[in-house]
């Protein structure tokens, strides 16, 4: 296998002033004729043999200035194609044909329910004909499509349509310009019968732009969430970042078939129909958020990845955690700041950590990859928003937005790097930045150890910060990092504080309002005029990306949980709160004994339950428990068996004990009219969800009955799925029956199918590996299907832990073999199911043993993909 190193850059020795593509589209033989207008770049040698990239292109002809080229000219090599001996400038002609049919990886173009699409990003415009398929070539694309007109009435391709007309034999074409020049990742063509929703935007500067959404035939009512979403999008990019849209048509394709959410391609966004189809009936609240979110970040990928690209695959980042960054933002307007970075940081402590703490730990600019499409992960995107996040906290958003501003003047058009990006902000504020790189260079999560002295004398606080970095493949040694920590101080009544720290001394961090600057190993700062009993809250809004701890009792994290004016660290203080009286069960039950915890969480809860001051949103996220992941990076080692009792037992006590709130809170609630979409119906509808989850612990037939009536009764998803899952994930007798009959009433809508293969997945009763081994033979089952295999194979491998790492091994067992099954089909999804095993060194040596074995086995598959040998290979490493 080979290994791309990020330091083996080199610019592409020659110019690609234009692209003419023509495409004749039939299923099995697509002809791909391509004409390349090429300029040897001025310090280039004439012995500088073109270099082509083409995977699976059967080559019917080249030519160099209209003369075909003979054999000696030119040899097909591994991954490509090489021109020997090239003019200064020319034109290249290819011709190629491929086979959309039976392309199953959904990476280039592909056929599928009926209609061509594409997928080009990372690398699979490498698939579609030979070309340099890297995002530093930049060029003008002009596109014919040609293909049956009753079979696919709508021809698309990225810019305008410039030409159009019919052709003998039933036949038609369109011919598309796109006048920016773009890099070959962002070509996209669609292919189909769709139903068109339309409309528009007229954008600041007063330029009317043309909206489409294309979609599957009779789902058009299931758009007009998605058009607002764009609109809104829109007009928050003019407003926020005085970022305009640049072409007369912003079009977006729903695709049923398709690797993953969204694709940013140029005028032409190709999204995963999940996220932009949806109605009260059919998608739930978080769905709802989910489209607005991705239509939102595919539409700033525009400025930030289409203006403004990557100069190489490494700096992926550059686009990806900035957008990222700008969705999230975009999102917290939207809805509500507070509950939005609760949502992000669960993301980052449950998924991020763990890829940190693991076999493919990387910084979020990689140094290497085997295979790129295995690089687009939670690191790169979402810590890669959290280092972006961190220049917001450090420069303030006036200063972020002159770092921007100063980014798109020098490199708008231009494919750049993260340093390109880091230089921009530091000129644009004159701040040095310099120890803050280390956020692009080293993996692994920092943590953070605080405590604390009094000296009650002085009335003076001190904080002592230690900061480390554990070893990460390839990388033993740390540097300190920059690492901005928000303070506060809350006296006992529960009040901020006002923070004067002592004036800077030797080796003392800086403080900048309730910025401490951390940047060594060790540092402390000194607050002064502090009274008696006030609690720190520190790492308030999740400042950044780490590990923090601090030896809070008991009774400190109660109050913190009742008082903290920080959302963020409130939320934070139960989830610790919780975490504490799980791990303590633990150990109870490595001592034997009776379990038990203090009564003290039980008020806390109570408490927050019965807070009126405070959201339904924020109480539901305060009052979840967390989830098996979170909980397993938390600690080195673990009995999972035992932290799954554990996790059960709190949250059977805290139903029990408070089983008349859960009850009262959930009757006062729930909502029995009109369905209503506002921010406090949502409200309502996650706190009781919350609250029946809890009931349903209590297996009392009263609790079945009112889950049963909600999931007969509701007129939205949300009630409907949370209480089918509350019912199958039970004991209830007639929950099979259930199942059932939801399948039978949604079984024409595919959305909420896989919301229910998913629910059956999940299921933690030990017959569920029995079922989701026949629903691999169900009708509503498809394995060349991502959504499907992600909702059944993917929700039981990433979401069940119970079942997954059953103690007898069948668990890892299904996840090798559905591998088997699927990599051959589709490499980049299989990859993503083998990463499950990537913690396996976390568990007891049994369960360690049994995962190793399935790892094995995966990498003694024949002719295993690229994709899924580099996860299967670095996680045994
Ligand atoms: N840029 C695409 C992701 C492409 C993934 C390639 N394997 C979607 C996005 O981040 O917006
Ligand atoms: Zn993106």
């Amino acid at each position: 296998v080979q290994v791309h190193y990020r330091s083996d850059y080199k610019p592409y020795p020659y110019d690609i002033k234009d692209v003419y593509l023509a495409f004749d589209l039939a299923p099995n033989a697509t002809i791909v004729e391509t004409t390349l207008t090429v300029q040897r770049k001025a310090d280039i040698s004439g012995e500088e043999p073109l270099c082509l990239d083409g995977v699976d292109l059967e080559l019917l002809s080249i030519a160099i200035d209209d003369r075909e080229l003979d054999e000696s000219q030119y040899q097909l090599v591994d991954g490509g194609l090489e021109v020997l001996n090239v003019p200064e400038s020319f034109t290249l002609k290819t011709k190629v044909k491929i086979s959309p049919d039976t392309n199953t990886s959904l990476e280039g173009l592909y056929l599928s329910s009926g209609k061509y699409c594409t997928q080009c990003e990372a690398q699979g415009f490498s698939k579609i004909t030979f070309y340099p398929d890297r995002p530093d070539v930049m060029s003008i694309f002009k596109v014919r499509i040609e293909a049956e007109a009753d079979v696919f009435p709508h021809l698309l391709s990225n810019g305008n349509r410039i030409e159009h007309g019919e052709i003998e034999g039933g036949k038609h074409f369109a011919v598309w310009e796109d006048p920016f020049k773009k890099p070959s990742y962002l070509f996209a063509l669609c292919a189909g019968d769709y139903d068109l929703l339309t409309s528009s935007f007229t954008t600041m500067t007063g330029r009317e732009v043309r909206l489409e959404i294309y979609v599957d035939k009779g789902k058009l009512d299931q758009c007009h969430h998605a058009m607002e979403s764009l609109k809104k999008a829109m007009k928050w990019d003019e407003e926020v970042f005085g970022l305009e849209y640049d072409l007369d048509t912003y079009m977006i394709v729903a695709v049923g078939d398709f690797n993953m959410g969204a694709m940013e391609n140029k005028g032409l966004n190709i999204f995963n129909t999940k996220y932009v189809l949806a109605s009260p009936d059919t998608a739930t609240d978080t769905d709802f958020i989910d489209v607005e979110a991705v239509i939102g970040h595919e539409y700033f990928h525009n400025w930030t990845g289409n203006r403004v690209t990557c100069r190489d695959w490494f700096q992926l980042s550059l686009k990806e955690g900035l957008t990222v960054f700008r969705d999230q933002e975009f999102t917290a307007n939207q809805t509500d700041h507070g509950v939005k970075r609760i949502e992000d940081v669960k993301v980052i402590r449950s998924h991020q950590f763990a890829e940190d703490a693991g076999p493919m730990a990387h910084p979020i600019r990689p140094d290497s990859y085997i295979e790129m499409n295995n690089f687009y992960t939670v690191t790169v995107y979402n810590k890669g928003a959290e280092v972006i996040r961190m220049y917001q906290t450090l420069l303030g958003r006036d200063g972020f937005k002159r770092g921007l501003d100063v980014y798109f003047e020098r490199h708008d058009g231009e494919a750049v790097t993260c340093e390109d990006f880091v230089r921009a902000m530091e000129d644009a504020n004159g701040y040095d930045l310099q120890q803050f790189r280390r956020w692009y260079s080293q993996a692994g999560t920092p943590e953070v150890t605080v405590s604390s002295d009094y000296d009650a004398d002085k009335r003076q606080l001190t904080l002592n910060f230690k900061q480390s970095c554990p070893a990460t493949p390839g990388q033993k040694d740390k540097e300190p990092f920059h690492i901005p920590v928000k303070v506060g101080l809350i006296d006992t009544l529960g009040n901020d504080i006002e923070l004067k720290p002592v004036p800077l001394t030797q080796g003392a961090a800086k403080v900048e309002g309730d910025i401490v600057h951390l940047k060594s190993a060790k540092q402390a700062v000194t607050f002064d005029d502090v009274p008696e009993g006030v609690t720190p809250s520190i790492l308030r809004g999740f400042s950044a990306p780490v590990k923090l701890h601090y030896d809070y009792s008991l009774k400190e994290l109660t109050f913190l949980f009742a008082h903290d004016s920080d959302s963020f660290n409130r939320w934070q203080a139960g989830q610790e709160l919780f975490s504490r009286v799980i791990f303590d069960l633990c150990e109870q039950q490595e001592k034997g004994g009776t379990l038990r915890f203090d009564d003290s969480v039980v008020s806390a809860t109570k408490n927050l339950l019965d807070d009126a001051s405070l959201d339904g949103q924020f109480k539901s996220l305060a009052l979840t428990i967390p989830g098996v992941s979170t909980l397993l990076e938390q600690t080195n080692s673990i009995n999972i068996d035992h932290l799954i009792t554990a996790r059960d037992f709190l949250k059977k006590q805290l139903a029990e004990k408070l089983e008349l709130d859960w009850l009262l809170h959930y009757q006062t609630n729930r909502h029995l009219g009109d369905y209503e979409q506002d921010k406090e119906s949502v409200s309502k509808r996650a706190l009781c969800g919350t609250c029946l989850s809890y009931l349903m612990t209590l297996e009392k037939d009263s609790v079945y009955q009112l889950a049963l009536k909600q999931l007969e009764t509701a007129n939205n998803m949300t009630d409907a799925s949370i209480a089918l899952q509350l019912i199958v994930h039970s004991n209830y007798e007639q929950k099979l029956k259930v199942a059932e009959d939801f399948y039978q009433k949604w079984q024409s809508e595919e959305l909420v199918i896989n919301k229910w293969l998913s629910i059956m997945a999940t299921d933690p009763s030990d017959e569920t590996i029995d079922r989701i081994e026949s629903l691999l033979d169900h009708p509503s089952f498809e394995l060349k299907n991502p959504n499907k295999v992600r909702s059944l194979i993917g929700a039981f491998t990433s979401a069940n832990p119970r079942q997954f790492h059953r103690a007898d091994g069948r668990g890892y067992e299904y996840l090798a073999r559905q591998i088997k099954s699927l990599y051959a089909i589709n490499p980049q999804v299989s990859a993503r199911l083998t990463g499950a095993f990537n913690r396996w060194r976390k568990f007891d040596s049994e369960r360690q043993q049994k995962m190793r074995q399935q790892l094995e086995v995966i990498l003694s598959m024949p002719e295993l993909s690229k994709d899924v040998f580099e996860i299967a290979s670095k996680a045994l490493k």
